[in-house]
């Protein structure tokens, strides 16, 4: 019954997904376990960010990432951790994480998951104190238990995630998520090492006056970006723009608004990349009421190539997203 249902806020998270997992009759725990997993890492690398001024772990860390970034300290050290935290855990078999170009093998190959992670989004802001995210997504694996994760397994549509969602490390740290049933939000208290529902049942508004570009980039912006930006301007929307993926995909959730990285001159396929990037955000949004397209199509209906490959993100409010669109591929002209 609803009431059973609706969880007060100030459940922990782990009675949360205890409490969810039993309305899973055939659930037998492995999911409820990664979770909890993921939830230990973002415990440790929010400990590590906390600190990163002080003990002299920020900067760069003398050697480019597979994106040929100047790789963070700490962008290895949440790349570290949250492996770690998963191998661990025993429940997935095979993990591919923008700090790695392969695909990286646990060795629990009687784990039923598969992850796609950014350890440690925006990384760049890291030193000038700007809120920094981790996002992940989880598919199941399609491949036999028993043997290693196959790229098959990595390369699953977005339609075929069990789970998403992201940790925001910002002025206070929270993980969102969804397993396909509504997104919560879960605040963490340092002080008591537990995250606390503080956001249940998040859905973001059909429409917003927020926009999140970089109008850096305008002059090389597809034209149908261009007008909807101007439409924007005319509609005295409000120019958002953090620079840090989670932090600006956050704000818009809950405030209602439009993300867009399209296509540039210097990234031809946008800058973020589809699967751990992307895809999470799309599921999250998508269970919140809202939408996200590369401008053509739904997003999660791309067939991912490639385990690094970047696609144009449209994600946000229905209405701003369609709005975008409509500019993007205008009505054909009349016969
Ligand atoms: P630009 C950070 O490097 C990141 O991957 C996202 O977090 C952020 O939204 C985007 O790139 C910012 O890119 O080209 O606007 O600086």
């Amino acid at each position: 019954n609803q009431d059973r249902l609706a969880l007060p806020v100030g459940t922990t998270l782990d009675r949360f997904i205890m409490r969810k997992q039993e309305d899973f009759p055939y659930a037998t725990g492995e999911l409820s376990q990664l979770l909890r997993d993921i939830a230990l890492a973002a415990k440790i690398v929010n400990r590590e960010i906390n600190r990163s001024g002080l003990i002299d772990i920020t900067g760069a860390y003398g050697q480019q990432n597979v994106q040929g970034e100047e790789q963070q300290k700490l962008d290895v050290i949440a790349n570290i951790r949250f492996i770690r935290a998963l191998r661990n855990g025993g429940e997935v078999c095979t993990v591919i994480s923008e700090e790695d170009e392969d695909m990286i093998q646990t060795g629990k190959n009687q784990g039923k998951y598969v992850v796609a992670i950014d350890p440690l989004d925006g990384s760049s802001n890291i030193d000038v104190n700007v809120s920094i995210g981790t996002i992940f997504s989880i598919y199941r694996r399609q491949s036999a238990i028993g043997q290693e994760g196959t790229q098959e397994d990595c390369l699953q549509k977005g339609v075929h995630q069990v789970a998403a969602g992201y940790v925001i490390y910002g002025s206070s740290t929270m993980l969102v998520y969804t397993t396909g049933n509504g997104v919560n939000g879960f605040t963490y208290e340092a002080s008591l090492g537990e995250f606390f529902l503080s956001h249940p049942n998040i859905t973001t508004p059909p429409s917003g006056n927020i926009y999140s570009i970089n109008e850096g980039s305008a002059n090389s912006f597809p034209e149908g970006v261009k007008q909807f930006v101007q439409y924007c301007k005319d509609s005295s929307f409000s120019a958002r723009y953090i620079g840090s993926l989670v932090a600006d995909f956050h704000r818009n959730l809950l405030k209602g608004g439009i993300y867009i990285y399209p296509a540039t001159a210097k990234n031809t396929n946008g800058k973020l990349r589809l699967m751990y990037e992307c895809n999470a955000l799309a599921f999250i949004v998508e269970q919140a009421g809202g939408k996200a397209s590369n401008g053509q199509k739904r997003l999660m209906e791309i067939e991912p190539t490639s385990l690094h490959q970047r696609c144009p993100l449209y994600i946000g409010s229905t209405e701003l997203v369609d709005k975008a669109e409509s500019f993007l591929s205008p009505e054909p002209a009349e016969a």
